[in-house]
């Protein structure tokens, strides 16, 4: 059920790289892995057999993509960009309706849920008691944190079936992302399109019933052979001539809607906590949490919290920009403004973030 997982678990999948899922529960995790993954619980966490961690499922598809000679990183600049920029959007950008239809939908998902989260609690005298106040916690202070409360319940709605749409074009012509193989962005967009929309009963539902090649597109996700088999497609391959298909495009502007304006007021709001906080010194880890900021969507008001991660995925992207030379650069930025992106180049932390000891910590 864990959000970001998807995304480990697909890649694994795909590489037909043996692993062994384990609940982040056990005295072992507790004991041996926590620590070694700077006492930072986070899901994913994966242990090597030589007993090396890594958390963050960005960081392990990193380390498991410089091993594979970068298999699923695109190397022309328009979907490389493209790929960094979803992958972005993919950990950050779809929280909201991530949470909505996990939490806000009790009839559908409320036995579904009360199971997976009483397994985390399974060693405890009362896992029922201690699942219930989890979730409950989780209703009452974490979805208001991400700007999931009432007023924005019908935004989050008509956005999501809006973006069903849009994916369910581009996956009726396309398997994956970028053509007939899978990128780093198919990977990213497991995390919040399987984990939780495209798993739990009321939007696994909608999905279905809406977008069935959306759905398609999550099984295949975590299947290792291509499973396009609805395709004319024979080989795994990216578009040719570093195409980006109008309908990944269209799916772009839909993003930018949110992403955009979330970015720019996160950013902001960052700079001027770092602007009162000139004694954080370089190495001191940057809190997940660390400060609210707010924006508009479609004449909705919308308070959330403003992660640094969002930055450091986002500066993989800006650097494909400046490492480019001049032509690419104008490629890059023209279609970045042709899906309304391009001012994303410019937000930017006055203190890059950076993964140190399985920690974000500040430069
Ligand atoms: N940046 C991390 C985020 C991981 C994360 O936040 N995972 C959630 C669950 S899906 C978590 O660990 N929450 C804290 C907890 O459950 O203790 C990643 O991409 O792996």
């Amino acid at each position: 059920m864990s959000l970001y997982t998807g995304r480990v678990r697909s890649y694994l999948i795909k590489n037909r790289i043996p692993y062994v899922e384990e609940p982040h529960a056990t005295s072992h995790y507790h004991k041996v892995v926590l620590p070694k993954a700077g006492g930072r619980r986070g899901i994913p966490t994966i242990e090597f057999p030589d007993g090396r961690v890594i958390r963050d499922g960005v960081a392990i598809v990193d380390h498991f993509e410089s091993l594979n000679d970068n298999l699923h990183s695109p190397s022309t600049v328009r979907q490389s960009a493209v790929s960094r920029l979803l992958d972005a959007i993919a950990s950050e950008g779809l929280l909201r309706p991530c949470m909505h239809y996990r939490w806000n939908h009790d009839q559908s998902n409320r036995e579904f849920l009360q199971f997976h989260f009483e397994t985390i609690y399974k060693d405890h005298s009362n896992p029922s008691k201690m699942a219930a106040d989890r979730m409950q916690e989780i209703r009452e202070n974490v979805n208001p944190a991400w700007g999931v409360v009432p007023e924005t319940h019908d935004l989050i709605e008509s956005m999501h079936v809006a973006l069903l749409t849009k994916l369910n074009q581009h996956f009726s012509k396309y398997p994956y992302f970028l053509g007939s193989k899978p990128c780093i962005a198919d990977f990213g967009m497991m995390a919040p399109m399987y984990g939780h929309l495209g798993r739990d009963p009321k939007p696994l539902a909608l999905m279905q019933e809406y977008a069935v090649r959306v759905f398609r597109w999550t099984e295949r996700m975590n299947r290792p052979e291509p499973d396009f088999g609805e395709f004319e497609f024979e080989k795994e391959e990216y578009l040719s001539n570093d195409e980006v298909p109008e309908t990944l495009i269209e799916i772009l502007r839909h993003f930018a809607v949110d992403f955009v304006p979330e970015t720019n007021a996160a950013c902001h709001a960052i700079n001027k906590w770092l602007q009162e906080n000139p004694s954080v010194e370089s190495g001191q880890e940057a809190k997940r949490f660390l400060t609210m900021c707010h924006f508009e969507v479609d004449g909705v008001q919308i308070s959330s919290v403003a992660q640094p991660f969002r930055f450091y995925l986002l500066a993989r992207l800006q650097r494909i920009y400046e490492d480019a030379d001049e032509s690419e650069q104008n490629s890059i930025l023209n279609l970045l403004k042709s899906c309304d992106m391009d001012l994303l180049l410019d937000m930017k932390l006055t203190r890059p973030v950076l993964l140190q000891n399985n920690l974000e910590v500040w430069d």
